[in-house]
């Protein structure tokens, strides 16, 4: 064997590529010494670490298990029938499609299934927490399709079923979307499964945030009401990067497999179906229910926190892993409100209120979630704390005189609890 081929095979990339080495390092330290509170982030297992890194990415395959346009095969089909598998046992639904790159290609492979340019869709507004791939405007969903969006109660800040459905019946949607990225209540999918029926529409249920509390129990589950419920294995799943496609209607799973591939998708990335089977096996266990409820747990720990110090929290509260900070009360811009935390070591994310302007510069809200502080052992009297300290930084962030000493407070406050909860090896 040459060296050259030796190097190829064994080599690690601390030896060959340095540049990306150092950020991949850099990276893993980041993440160990910062709090993590985007809520569409968490930290998977070592196990699912592994299945990313395997050989198999090498491995070419295109179509579903058995019937495969590529030879070589067996050990893919191994790893996406076990994946099908325990996402249809995992959820309760008869089908289940593990292929799908992202929350947004499930949703397009639905849409490409189910829908002809042109039709009509009613979805979340978007500053009312919905997600782009539900007709926004710069999405593909928006161009292609009539969309019209329902939103929340200007007082309350949870969705208005008796406005929906007036809606509905008065726009007559194909498809009937909930869900999104930043939807902090249940959804009350019993009521939008009559709403959907009520006017002749499918009824897409997309739980991409909770729906790892939805395999955890920590929340109801959507499989029995809607038609297709889309997820990703990402957020509260504590998973790897990717979608699913869900359902319990035979006319529809067969409408999805071809639009998943070759509708929308090429070959399979194998390495995330793994580690999708990985994580989904780990959701299965007994560990991952108590997860689940320590997350729903957490989150109301942290938003109670933030009300008792006078931030105000969308809807008064959380029901999930999303807790959507109001800055409006104060006239702060989410984006200074972002920055004073990242100053701090805490990541967080800029985000619309419901009737928020377009623009995310000028955004008031701020996104916390609490599934990979969870992950990594924080109990609610962290989260407790770690209110408090935002609370803190927020009070200061726009005061010259104390902000640094307000910063400086909350990086302590990070050190002592990261340092407490380490991360990998
Ligand atoms: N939809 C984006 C979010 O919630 O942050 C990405 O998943």
């Amino acid at each position: 064997m040459s060296d050259s081929i030796r190097s190829h095979f064994r080599a690690p990339i601390r030896e060959t590529d340095p540049v990306i080495s150092a950020a991949l390092q850099a990276e893993k330290e980041r993440q160990a010494s910062q709090i993590e509170l985007i809520a569409s982030e968490n930290s998977v297992s070592r196990a699912c670490l592994d299945a990313l890194g395997a050989e198999i990415t090498n491995k070419t395959v295109e179509g579903y298990p058995g019937n495969r346009f590529h030879g070589g095969a067996d050990y893919a089909d191994v790893v996406e029938r076990e994946a099908i598998e325990r996402a249809k046992q995992l959820f309760g639904s008869a089908y289940a499609n593990v292929q799908p790159h992202s929350g947004t290609q499930a949703n397009q492979a639905v849409f490409f299934a189910l829908l002809k340019p042109g039709d009509k869709v009613m979805s979340l507004d978007l500053a009312a927490g919905g997600h782009l791939s539900h007709g926004a405007k710069p999405s593909q969903s928006g161009r292609w399709f009539d969309i019209a969006n329902y939103t929340v109660d200007r007082d309350s800040g949870v969705l208005d079923y008796d406005a929906i459905a007036a809606q509905a019946e008065e726009f007559g949607p194909k498809l009937l979307i909930t869900g999104g990225s930043a939807y902090p209540r249940e959804i009350d999918f019993e009521r939008m499964r009559t709403i959907a029926s009520g006017v002749g529409a499918r009824l897409l249920v997309d739980m991409a945030h909770f729906a790892g509390l939805v395999a955890g129990g920590a929340h109801p589950s959507p499989v029995p009401h809607a038609d297709i419920v889309t997820c990703t294995t990402t957020k509260t799943l504590r998973g790897a990067r990717g979608g699913i496609i869900l359902t319990n209607d035979d006319d529809l799973a067969r409408k999805f497999q071809p639009a998943v591939f070759p509708g929308v998708q090429g070959s399979v990335h194998l390495q995330v179906i793994a580690a999708k089977a990985v994580c989904l096996g780990e959701a299965l266990k007994p560990e991952f229910t108590t997860y689940a409820h320590k997350v729903v747990e957490n989150a109301r720990a942290l938003a109670a926190a933030l009300m008792e110090r006078q931030v105000a929290v969308v809807s008064g509260g959380t029901d999930t892993h999303v807790v959507l900070l109001d800055l409006r009360p104060r006239g702060m811009k989410g984006q200074i409100a972002q920055d004073v935390l990242m100053e701090a070591g805490i990541t967080s994310n800029k985000n619309p209120v419901p009737f928020d302007v377009a623009k995310p510069a000028d955004w008031s809200g701020l996104r916390l979630g609490s599934s990979a502080g969870t992950a990594r052992g924080f109990s609610a009297a962290d989260f407790t704390r770690i209110g408090e300290t935002i609370a803190d930084l927020l009070d200061n962030a726009e005061e010259n005189a104390t902000r640094s000493d307000a910063v400086t407070r909350a990086r302590d406050v990070v050190d002592e609890l990261c340092t407490a909860h380490p991360l990998y090896e």
